[in-house]
């Protein structure tokens, strides 16, 4: 059978291109399947703290991402949704894989999260900087150089503990945007390694990439859109008001050409606000086919339209997050932890056992 299993970091509000990478796709996943198919979503906490949080922020994100999560019409009956430390097994499933991992493999990858202090040691200003300080270093890894003493432990094995997260529920299916494809690759290496020391205990999984695979920024459109860049108009949050999305739309980076046509290397701007109408159009249109509907319209007239869209897409969902966080002041969302924790654990357990048993513990 099936078991879908993918995560979300509690480091803010989702925006766009979580949505649109992966929640979307885990409620139609959830819509779609089986009823034998396995559906856990969690929020994944320990990888928050792989950069320093503020422990009474980050308690109040985790309520948020799951108040998101039921928001976007996840069905708590259906799906296990649970915080990633109410499951200790994926700790401890991360430790085991750790002893049969690759170093090499893993300081060879390059998508490293890079926390705001470190990148600022360097005079950065962005992780794609760090990305390129690292590609120019002899084997491009982050354990050389004067970046060994300010590099967190965590933040360069969080790879093995995104693995554990999805090897500990025998998941075969992984939904995520592109920028998680290299770290699944890696899941499957350490199936690949632990399989060949203790035999054939553990499930590779398959990543199920979604349509909207990289939702860039507003302000940059050559990034992604993120939840850590500094500039809050570069994205735009699932429960952002029509007046703050018109704001953010209004002030999203185009060009010079005051006409609307799609062409993603030489307009890469406006192209990002027609894929983005084209995710939330009614009649399922093109951002090409959009492109020639409005080729009459300025740019002002057309970033109206795109935010009048957004808006009206995201509305039902800012209105069930703010009743889901009145609720009790969030206990609900409390309670439906609890028992998609309960699911979790008896999951991760039946894993556990087999591979304690495997290794000999
Ligand atoms: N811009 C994006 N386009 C498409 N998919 C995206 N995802 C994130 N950004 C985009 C997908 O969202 C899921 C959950 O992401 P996450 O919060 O766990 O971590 P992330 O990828 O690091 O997301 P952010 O928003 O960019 O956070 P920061 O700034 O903290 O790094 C994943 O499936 C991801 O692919």
């Amino acid at each position: 059978d099936q078991v879908i299993f993918s995560g979300i970091q509690p480091t803010g509000i989702p925006h766009l291109g979580n949505y649109l990478g992966a929640l979307q796709q885990w409620v139609h996943l959830q819509n779609t399947s089986p009823p034998s198919t396995k559906l856990l979503f969690s929020i994944v906490d320990l990888h928050a703290i792989t950069i320093s949080q503020d422990p009474a922020q980050l308690k109040q994100w985790k309520r948020e991402s799951l108040a998101t999560l039921l928001a976007v019409g996840l069905d708590e009956k259906r799906c296990g949704i649970f915080y990633q430390s109410s499951v200790p097994a994926h700790s401890e499933l991360m430790w085991i894989l750790s002893c049969t991992a690759s170093m090499g493999y893993l300081s060879r990858m390059t998508q490293w999260k890079v926390s705001p202090e470190l990148l600022q040691t360097f005079g950065l200003k962005s992780s794609n900087m760090w990305q390129s300080k690292l590609s120019l270093q002899d084997d491009a890894s982050p354990l050389d150089g004067g970046s060994k003493s300010k590099l967190k432990l965590g933040l360069f094995s969080y790879p093995v503990l995104q693995a554990a997260d999805v090897l500990v529920h025998r998941a075969t299916h992984v939904p995520v945007g592109e920028d998680q494809s290299q770290h699944l690759e890696f899941a499957r290496e350490c199936v690949t390694n632990f399989n060949h020391a203790y035999g054939p205990h553990l499930v590779s999984p398959q990543t199920i990439m979604s349509p909207a695979k990289r939702v860039m920024s507003l302000q940059e459109p050559h990034l992604k859109m993120s939840k850590s860049h500094a500039d809050p108009r570069s994205r735009i949050l699932i429960t952002d008001s029509a007046d703050e999305i018109y704001r953010k739309v209004m002030s999203a980076l185009t060009d010079s050409t005051n006409s609307v046509s799609y062409d993603p290397s030489k307009r890469p701007g406006v192209s990002n606000l027609l894929q983005l109408w084209s995710h939330f159009d009614a009649e399922g249109r093109s951002p090409e086919e959009l492109a020639l509907a409005c080729r009459d319209m300025n740019l002002r007239t057309f970033k109206t339209k795109v935010s009048e869209t957004i808006a009206a897409s995201l509305e039902p969902i800012r209105m069930r997050f703010a009743e889901l966080m009145r609720e009790d002041g969030g206990a609900y969302v409390e309670h439906v932890e609890k028992q998609g924790a309960r699911k979790a654990r008896e999951s991760a357990d039946s894993t556990m056992a087999i591979v304690r048993e495997a290794v000999g513990l």
